[in-house]
């Protein structure tokens, strides 16, 4: 594939507002829309574009489409981080369980089930310990703490703290490093993406491999792999797939699939979003030369079957942050639930990331803070922390 400079189309400077709106929207698009594959094997291309067609279809109604765990976790990521201008692990994990107890039919993993009834015990003091319970103390490896990492990228301006607070977030529920890793994966993707880096496909891939070099030098990291039988930087090593992948002139599904995988876990679903985005920055034979980027990519990433739900959900992030708002279409955003509220959010995280990064304070758009101190310190040593270093 020629990789030269790619342009996003209106989708304005870096961190835009535009930006912001297409992330957070575009992965509750992809969420709803891929729900309708998930778990199917072999999913035609045909079948795809159908579904995606009669979106278009007014009579149908609006919200049809509802969204599952991806979202409903994700929406308490951002009213956490909204609510507090920052990150506070009892809050989300509050968040978590409440929502759980409120709708739990949104197919949720059934590992992190556990995970959320425990939480939603008043007697719980480490809110980290009942992810550190599951699978015999290893802790899941699942995409959960990945499909929620999208607002992160949109909280924080700055990298550290996306990379800080998008592990401590998704360690609420996945605490192998496979798990918790893939969300800081994907939160770096939706940072750099943010930032126009998609514009340069190569940088943007390289960037990540050396980020994730880093990230996964870590102790903890380096024996999650060996137990596990991975490579030595698990992530790392998937990430060069998908480099070798892109500079192929042709790639099946089924080599992508082959490679890369499609699956419930973040190894084998995390970089396959990565590569979904990158795949589409260029129009596709397979796909209607109508389509817009985010189109394409969420299509493409139905088309690969397995975790549909959940690779086009963080594909979704990733271009959506890439392409802005005006990439995705209205009619799909009517069929689909919790679109509008993403919408709203999006805006409310733009202002919260502004103020961040002008080193302001805690103004987020909510009416109830409870509690507007900056960098406190809480039971786990992290910190709510608003402002840029
Ligand atoms: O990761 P998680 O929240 O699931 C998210 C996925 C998304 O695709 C959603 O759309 C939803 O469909 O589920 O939930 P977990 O239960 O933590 O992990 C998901 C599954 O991965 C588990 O039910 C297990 O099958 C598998 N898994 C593991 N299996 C063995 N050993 C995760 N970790 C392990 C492990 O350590
Ligand atoms: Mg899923």
């Amino acid at each position: 594939m020629a990789m030269t400079a790619v342009r996003a189309v209106a989708a304005g400077g870096p961190a835009s507002l535009s930006r912001f709106r297409g992330a957070l929207v575009s992965a509750v698009l992809g969420d709803c829309v891929g729900g309708e594959f998930e778990g199917a094997e072999d999913v035609p291309m045909e079948n795809v574009l159908q579904h995606l067609n009669s979106l278009d279809d007014e009579t149908k109604g609006t919200g049809i489409l509802e969204y599952s765990d991806d979202t409903a976790m994700a929406r308490c990521v951002v009213q956490s981080l909204l609510n507090h201008a920052g990150f506070d692990e009892q809050d989300m994990a509050r968040r978590f369980a409440k929502e759980y107890s409120s709708s739990p039919g949104r197919g949720y993993g059934s590992g992190v089930i556990q995970v959320l009834k425990k939480l939603s015990s008043p007697q719980l003091s480490d809110v980290y310990q009942p992810a550190r319970d599951q699978f015999n103390g290893r802790g899941s490896f699942g995409n959960g703490g990945a499909m929620r990492a999208a607002p992160f990228a949109l909280a924080f301006p700055d990298l550290a703290d996306v990379k800080r607070f998008a592990r401590l977030g998704a360690m609420l529920t996945h605490s192998c490093s496979l798990g918790y890793n893939g969300a800081v994966l994907q939160a770096l993707a939706v940072h750099l993406s943010l930032h126009g880096a998609l514009d340069l496909p190569h940088q943007f891939i390289n960037r990540l491999i050396t980020e994730m070099e880093e990230v996964e030098g870590d102790e903890a990291a380096l024996r999650d792999a060996r137990i596990l039988k991975e490579a030595e930087k698990p992530f790392c090593e998937r990430l060069h797939r998908v480099r070798d992948l892109m500079d192929r002139s042709k790639v099946s599904i089924e080599e992508v699939i082959s490679e890369l995988g499609n699956g419930i876990a973040a190894l084998h679903s995390v970089p396959t979003a990565i590569f979904c985005v990158l795949h589409c920055l260029q129009p596709r034979e397979c796909l209607p030369e109508s389509y817009s980027g985010v189109e394409r990519t969420i299509a493409y990433s139905l088309a690969l079957g397995g975790d549909t739900d959940t690779i086009a959900c963080m594909a979704g992030a990733i271009a959506g942050a890439h392409y802005g708002i005006e990439a995705v279409r209205q009619s799909w955003i009517n069929c689909c639930e919790g679109t509008k509220d993403a919408d709203i959010n999006a805006e409310r995280l733009h202002m919260l990331y502004h103020q961040s990064s002008q080193g302001g304070g805690s103004g987020t758009g909510e009416q109830s803070c409870e509690d507007g101190s900056k960098n406190k310190s809480n039971s786990n040593g992290t910190e709510k922390k608003t402002g840029a270093e």
